[in-house]
């Protein structure tokens, strides 16, 4: 094999952000930026030598060519052996039960999620470590670092074409490369975790779904999994098949982008249960007949009926959170006598948790969902358990929620997202948000919003005791309610503000309001102590969800 060292030149700014490097296309296209990055990664990892590493991505414009340079580098860079997802497909959750089933090294999932696709969208890298998760902050920091210093990347030299569609081992720059179904593995785990014959008689019986893969890398598994499996009606998965542009949408399953999926849940002979994934699949939002469920809500009706699947039966160890996640999940936390733990944005902080054996199930209200099956979240999956948990009760999604609601209370929440601000802007916005604080605990908002404690979340990881701050300022007020202000990291345009706000209700009588009205109060004061519409000069937040 000829090995190339083609000298370069660091590139500013190759930080990973809250999940892995995202980059315009056009960013990553620059002669050498992904190359930088790639062998970056590899100089972090000193044991690479001689190890299995696997390889995909949820298939966006610029997938394809990613594969191939990264294989050559993998080559070149003494890596023993590369399990690639054909055609370079692996979701995102898939990528990481391979490494876990297959006992790899690590992976590199090439992704930006949610974000838009094709020649004016955007790209992404991440890496996964042995446990199958992202890798943690120490590890991203270093790869940082490292990309700062480097000043020439290791290449093969250019081989013959490498057929990435047909399964099987082979060699590719005298490295072993094997062409894996990106399916198999994570159908395999699936049926080890739910209760296929109850959810084939589910729909045996005439139950109808919609699944919605948003033309993204996880039409393929929801196929398998459910019309070939399960046996739901052939058409059941709209969008089924992955385009490098996503159909030009955003693959985001959220009610502002997944629009169609909720005007058909909506609609009169709606389908018994509705749901969608995102680009690469690890996101879900869960839709009954004429009924949205939050993230949130998601996480803490699956925690408290969890022993009615077969993979949670004998109980959960605990839950985990991130922080701007609604507080649901703790009150079926207080209930089971188990903790739930906090933890910042962001899928690695949840790692360290399921490793140590501490948290069962884990969520975000940003449509994450997840367990200790993997070590990413998983949009798929969250859709069998559902499906599972109507099978078991014979309750629709709404009975099950409103079920739900009665016995622990409404955590009204919603999230309010002012996209595309100037950077400059945002940050002095958290700066100037950040010196109110001082001072702020104990003022009266009316309302009955006494605020009781006015913070900057920091985060101690329990396991390995690293410490994380700065994760986004948190207002507490007196009986559960919650504003939180946080930037987003993995926007590639200017700067993204979040605005969380969470409002409890214990009432069963007033569990039937509008979102938007509940929490208005507390919009009200975000925007009072914040000054966003003065400061961004947006009159309206971009995306509510
Ligand atoms: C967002 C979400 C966060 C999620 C992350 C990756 O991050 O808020 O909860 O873990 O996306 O999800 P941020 O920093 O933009 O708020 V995915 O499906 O885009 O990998
Ligand atoms: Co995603």
């Amino acid at each position: 094999m000829k090995i190339q060292t083609v000298p370069t030149q660091a590139f500013d700014g190759q930080r990973p952000g809250t999940s892995g490097l995202r980059r315009k296309v056009a960013v990553f296209r620059q002669p050498h930026y992904l190359e930088n990055f790639v062998q970056a990664l590899f100089d972090t990892l000193p044991d690479r030598e001689g190890k299995t590493l696997v390889l995909g991505g949820d298939g966006r414009f610029h997938n394809r060519e990613a594969i191939l340079v990264i294989l050559r580098m993998a080559a070149a860079n003494g890596i023993g052996r590369v399990l690639v997802g054909r055609g370079g497909l692996l979701s995102t959750p898939a990528a990481s039960a391979v490494i876990r089933q297959r006992g790899a090294y690590g992976g590199i999932i090439l992704s930006a999620s949610h974000n838009p696709g094709g020649p004016e969208g955007d790209f992404g890298i991440k890496y996964n470590i042995g446990n199958g998760g992202p890798a943690p902050e120490m590890l991203t920091e270093a790869i940082h670092a490292r990309t700062r210093t480097l000043t020439s990347y290791s290449i093969a030299a250019r081989p013959a074409v490498l057929d990435l569609d047909h399964l099987g081992p082979t060699t590719f720059c005298e490295m072993a490369v094997e062409v894996i179904d990106p399916v198999a593995d994570y159908a395999e785990l699936m049926q080890r975790l739910f209760d296929f014959d109850a959810m084939r008689a589910w729909f045996a019986d005439g139950h109808r779904i919609c699944f919605d893969a948003m033309s993204a890398v996880g039409g393929p598994y929801a196929r398998t999994l459910l019309e070939e499996m399960l046996g739901a009606s052939a058409g059941s998965v709209i969008n089924g098949i992955p385009l490098e542009d996503f159909g030009g949408h955003h693959p985001d399953p959220n009610p502002a982008h997944a629009g169609a999926l909720i005007a058909t849940m909506a609609a009169p002979h709606a389908p018994d249960f509705g749901a969608a994934s995102d680009g690469d699949a690890d996101r879900n939002m869960i839709v009954g007949r004429n009924f949205v469920v939050t993230p949130s809500d998601s996480l803490a009706v699956l925690a408290a009926n969890a022993t009615l699947v077969p993979g949670y039966r004998d109980g959960l160890a605990g839950i985990a959170r991130s922080m701007p996640t609604s507080c649901a999940a703790d009150a079926v936390a207080r209930e089971l006598g188990i903790p739930c733990y906090e933890t910042p944005t962001g899928w690695k902080f949840f790692g360290n948790l399921l490793d140590a054996g501490l948290a069962t199930l884990c969520g975000e209200e940003s449509y994450g969902t997840g367990s200790n099956h993997v070590r990413e979240k998983d949009g798929l999956w969250a859709v069998l358990f559902w499906l599972n948990l109507q099978a078991a009760t014979g309750l629709s999604v709404e009975a099950l929620v409103r079920r739900h609601w009665a016995r622990f209370g409404r955590h009204y929440y919603s999230r309010h997202d002012w996209e595309a601000i100037p950077a400059s802007v945002a940050e002095a916005l958290m700066a100037a948000l950040r010196e109110r604080l001082d001072g702020l605990a104990g003022r009266d908002f009316g309302d009955g919003l006494r605020l009781e404690q006015a913070d900057d979340f920091a985060y101690l990881d329990p396991v390995d005791h690293s410490e994380s701050r700065h994760q986004g300022v948190r207002l507490l007020f007196a009986g559960g309610a919650r504003i939180i202000f946080r930037l987003s990291g993995t926007g590639t345009e200017g700067a993204t503000l979040r605005v969380y706000l969470e409002r409890y209700e214990p009432d069963p009588a007033r569990h039937d309001l509008p979102a938007q009205a509940v929490l208005a109060p507390l919009i009200a004061i975000a925007d009072e102590l914040a000054a966003i519409r003065e400061r961004t000069g947006m009159d309206a937040p971009t995306v509510v969800t």
